[in-house]
Formats: structure tokens, C-alpha cells, sequence
């Protein structure tokens, strides 16, 4: 028996992808309410509020908010021991500046850890996940502004006083380190609610609004902790493992500082300080930065317990002669891995990448770690009987549960839980589609808003039973 016997099996959601209900017992508008729908090969697009005419894909999702009961009762189904899901910010605090939050949407959150509760299964919330209240964006930039550091502070103490007694495991922000790639317009809106105007250097203004999380990051589990001693209040990273394309010395260091980069928010969240590969990078850069004596204070008292990340694939990285600095550009930088296939949407699948990912976050940061999304988004068709028969998702998993396995009986590494994204169907964050499919639990919801919102088991569905149920022993 390899993992703890109570290893926190489950699944992960986030609030804005699949509860719908955007404008329901008074909830304001997020800033995913004006994210339109896209493909593969067609961005997401922002408009100025809530447009007439365009379909906004989050609007009503899977109706999480209507249908919870019935979904949480197929995850209990599965043996689930936590589900993690995020609040939304807009249901608390309908544009940020209230003074006091909103009760119907406080009360939603109660009714719906109770039902988790009621069924043996622990909440594990997200505060912030690509979501904050639209209005925001309007009065103060999102992130840009200082100001967003109290706004958001408020948001996680009403959290953290109202569910004290209901939710244990916490996490600040969602893949706080995706806007790394600063040059990608949807990762820093999803991260920071940013919109670049022409005249933005990106790279100094998506250091700016990472400084403010952080702190606001550190204020909030600093209170969390003061809230309740045995809260556990982690960071949550989205790992992608940068390679070195080859053994070139160029490429390994080539490697290692894109590495830095998309990673140093590991190490303010874990030792409460900025490496100096970061501040060494801005004053060469020659970017004034607003940080504070007092910011780098609260970043010492606020430390994460356990590190939280995504994993869904890896890099590769090439050292380019004209880069004599090694800056790391994501969008320009990566190129394809030969030794590894990727998913219909290019996600390149690597499981060993998961091994390498659990033993590298070990060796920096000697945390336990939780892996709280892992998953492939695919394709599904289902046949005439109504069976979904996704062995592509039960090959994905298993052997990325191997290597994980692995991870912890020959390596030693300290993990927590692993739960797999989309443990339902639901809007896909990137693309907004609903085609690209997570779930073991299908929803009958297509691209363009058509669908009885139906839900039924795919065969991957009974597989994940039987890994809880055993588990992990027989995958
Ligand atoms: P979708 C990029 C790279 C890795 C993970 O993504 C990412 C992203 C941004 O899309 O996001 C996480 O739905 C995120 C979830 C998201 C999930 O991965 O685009 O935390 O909200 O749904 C999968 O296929």
C-alpha cells in the first residue's frame, strides 16, 4: 500500500466553469461573464460588459447551481473523499466594493459544503479562480491597482470566518504563475483581470499585479491561520515542466532560468521572500516596481502549508543565440517535444512529466504537495445505447497515477491527494468550449448552448470507483 490510507481521492471544478447562474441571487458580474466562447484555434474574446447577441458560455454552464445535489451524490458515488471547487468572488461581493457580502451567496456555498459534508466528502476551495467581480476591471485596471490587495483580503476573511467549521483545506490563487507568459492576453486576464492597453510593457505590468496577489496571498493566510489554527492554505501553481530540448550547456541553462521565471512564485508563496534571480531581473531591466518594505514583511508571515498545482503536460525549451540574457519568453520560446504526443488541443502528454514535476516541487521546497488537477480534455462521442466508452481518459489517468505512485514509494514524496480536473463536464477555461471534455461524469451541454443538461456515467466513471475504492492498488 503505497499512499496514506486517508489520501484525499476526488475531483476539481471551478466555480465560474460549471455553476451557471451568473446572475442569480444577487450575483454580480465576473469577469468571465464577458469572456465569450471560442475553439481551438479562435481565441476567447472580452467584451465591454455584457453585450447583446454573443454567447457567453459561463453564463449557465452545467447549472452546478441547480443540480449540485444530484452531482455531489455521483461523486459520492465514486468514493470521493474532497471536491474541490472555488466561490465566486461575484457571489460574496457583487462588484468588490460592498461593505458587507451577500447573503444568498454566502448561504449557496453553506447549503452546498453541507451536501459534500453530508456525504463524507471535504471541501477543498479556491478563493480566487480566473474570477473577479467585473467591476473591478472597470474602476481599477483589476490587478494593476494596489487597492485590489484589501478588496481581496475582505473576500477571504468573510470566507474563512463563515465556513471555518466546514472547510479545512484552502487555496489563494489559481495557477498564480500562468501569466508568466506575459505576452498572452488571456492568461493575465484569467490571472488578474489585466487588459493591455498599447502602451503596457507587459512584462513590468504582469510583475506588478503578480506582487499585489502575492501579498494579498500572504494577508490572507496570515488571517486564515489567526481564523482557525487548523486550517491548511495552500498555494496553487500550475506546473509545466520546462525540458531542455537537448545537452547543450545553452539549452540547459536555457532550461533552468525559464524555470525561474515561471516558477518563483513558488518560492515567495513557500519562504516568503523573492529570490534574487527576480529582483536581479528587474533592476536590469530597469522596472519600478512598487513593493513596499511593509509588502515584504506580510510576504514572511504569510507562508503556504502545502503547494497545490496543476499538471497537464510539459515544455521544451531552446537557448536562441540573440537571447544573451536567457529571458524567457513563453510564447516565443517553446518549441515541440519529439518524444512525447500531444492532445487534440496540442497539450503535450507526459506522465513521467508528473513524476519529475512531484520530485522537483520536493526537492525546492521540502512541502507536502497536492496535485489538484490533472486531466485530459478529449473528444467524446456517445454511442446509440447512451454509453460513453473514453478509454483514451482511463489510459491518461492511469498512467499518470503510476508515475505518481512512483513519486511517492521510490522517491518519497510527500502527497497529500490528487484530484483530476473536470471530474464533471464543463466549460473549458482556455477555448470556452464544451467539447473539450474532462469528465467521468458526462453532461449532455454542447458549443453552442444546445442540450437537456442531462448527466450520465462515462466507463471512466466506474474505473475512478475502483481506484478509490482500492486505493490506487488497481488502476
Ligand atoms: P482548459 C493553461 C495551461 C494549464 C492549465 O484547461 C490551464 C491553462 C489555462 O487554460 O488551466 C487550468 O479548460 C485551470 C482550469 C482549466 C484547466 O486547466 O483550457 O486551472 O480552470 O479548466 C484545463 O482545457
Amino acid at each position: 500500500m503505497s499512499l496514506k490510507k486517508d489520501f484525499l481521492w476526488g475531483g476539481a471544478v471551478a466555480a465560474h466553469q460549471l455553476e451557471g447562474a451568473y446572475n442569480v441571487a444577487g450575483k454580480g458580474v465576473s469577469i468571465m461573464d464577458v469572456s465569450t466562447g471560442g475553439t481551438k484555434d479562435t481565441p476567447r474574446r472580452i467584451t465591454n460588459g455584457i453585450v447583446e447577441g454573443e454567447y457567453y458560455p459561463n453564463h449557465e454552464a452545467i447549472d452546478f447551481y441547480h443540480h449540485y445535489k444530484e452531482d455531489i451524490a455521483m461523486f459520492a458515488e465514486m468514493g470521493f473523499k474532497c471536491f474541490r471547487t472555488s466561490i465566486a468572488w461575484t457571489r460574496i461581493y457583487p462588484t468588490g466594493l460592498e461593505e458587507e457580502p451577500n447573503e444568498e451567496g454566502l448561504k449557496f456555498y453553506d447549503d452546498m459544503f453541507d451536501e459534500c459534508l453530508k456525504h463524507g466528502i471535504k471541501p477543498v476551495i479556491t478563493l480566487s479562480h480566473f474570477e473577479m467581480p467585473y467591476h473591478l476591471v472597470e474602476v481599477y485596471g483589476g490587478w494593476r491597482d494596489r487597492k485590489l490587495i484589501d478588496l481581496f483580503v475582505k473576500f477571504a476573511k468573510t470566507c474563512f470566518e463563515r465556513y471555518k467549521d466546514k472547510v479545512e483545506y484552502w487555496m489563494t490563487f489559481n495557477e498564480i504563475n500562468n501569466q508568466a507568459n506575459y505576452n498572452s492576453e488571456g492568461s493575465i486576464y484569467g490571472d488578474s483581470g489585466i487588459i493591455y492597453t498599447p502602451e503596457d510593457h507587459r512584462e513590468q505590468v504582469m510583475y506588478q499585479a503578480s506582487h499585489y496577489e502575492l501579498v494579498a496571498s500572504a494577508k490572507a493566510i496570515e488571517i486564515g491561520h489567526q481564523i482557525n489554527p487548523n486550517f491548511k492554505i495552500g498555494c496553487m501553481i500550475a506546473m509545466c515542466p520546462i525540458y531542455p530540448y537537448s545537452c547543450a550547456p545553452e539549452d540547459i541553462l536555457m532550461a533552468h532560468k525559464a524555470m525561474e521565471k515561471r516558477y518563483y512564485y513558488t518560492d515567495v508563496h513557500v519562504f516568503g521572500k523573492y529570490p534574487p534571480n527576480i529582483t536581479k531581473l528587474w533592476e536590469r531591466k530597469g522596472f519600478d516596481m512598487d513593493v513596499t518594505k511593509e509588502d515584504l514583511e506580510v510576504l514572511k508571515k504569510g507562508c503556504v502549508d502545502y503547494i497545490g498545482f496543476s499538471y497537464y503536460m510539459s515544455f521544451a525549451i531552446k537557448q536562441k543565440a540573440e537571447n544573451i540574457y536567457y529571458d524567457y519568453d513563453e510564447s516565443h520560446d517553446l518549441v515541440r517535444n519529439p518524444h512525447v504526443e500531444a492532445s487534440d488541443w496540442g497539450w503535450q502528454v507526459d506522465p513521467v512529466g508528473l513524476r519529475y514535476a512531484l520530485n522537483w516541487f520536493t526537492d525546492h521546497y521540502h512541502k507536502p504537495l497536492f496535485i489538484v488537477e490533472n486531466g485530459l480534455g478529449a473528444y467524446d462521442k456517445v454511442e446509440e445505447n447512451g454509453e460513453i466508452h473514453d478509454h483514451y481518459r482511463i489510459d491518461y489517468l492511469r498512467k499518470h497515477i503510476e508515475q505518481m505512485k512512483k513519486a511517492v514509494d521510490e522517491d518519497g514524496v510527500d502527497l497529500m491527494g490528487y484530484t483530476p480536473w473536470g471530474c464533471i463536464d464543463l466549460v473549458a477555461a482556455s477555448t470556452g468550449q464544451m467539447s473539450k471534455r474532462y469528465g467521468f461524469i458526462y453532461v449532455d451541454k454542447q458549443d453552442d448552448g444546445t442540450g437537456s443538461f442531462d448527466r450520465s456515467r462515462k466507463d471512466s466513471f466506474y474505473w475512478y470507483q475502483k481506484v478509490i475504492k482500492t486505493n490506487g492498488e488497481d488502476l
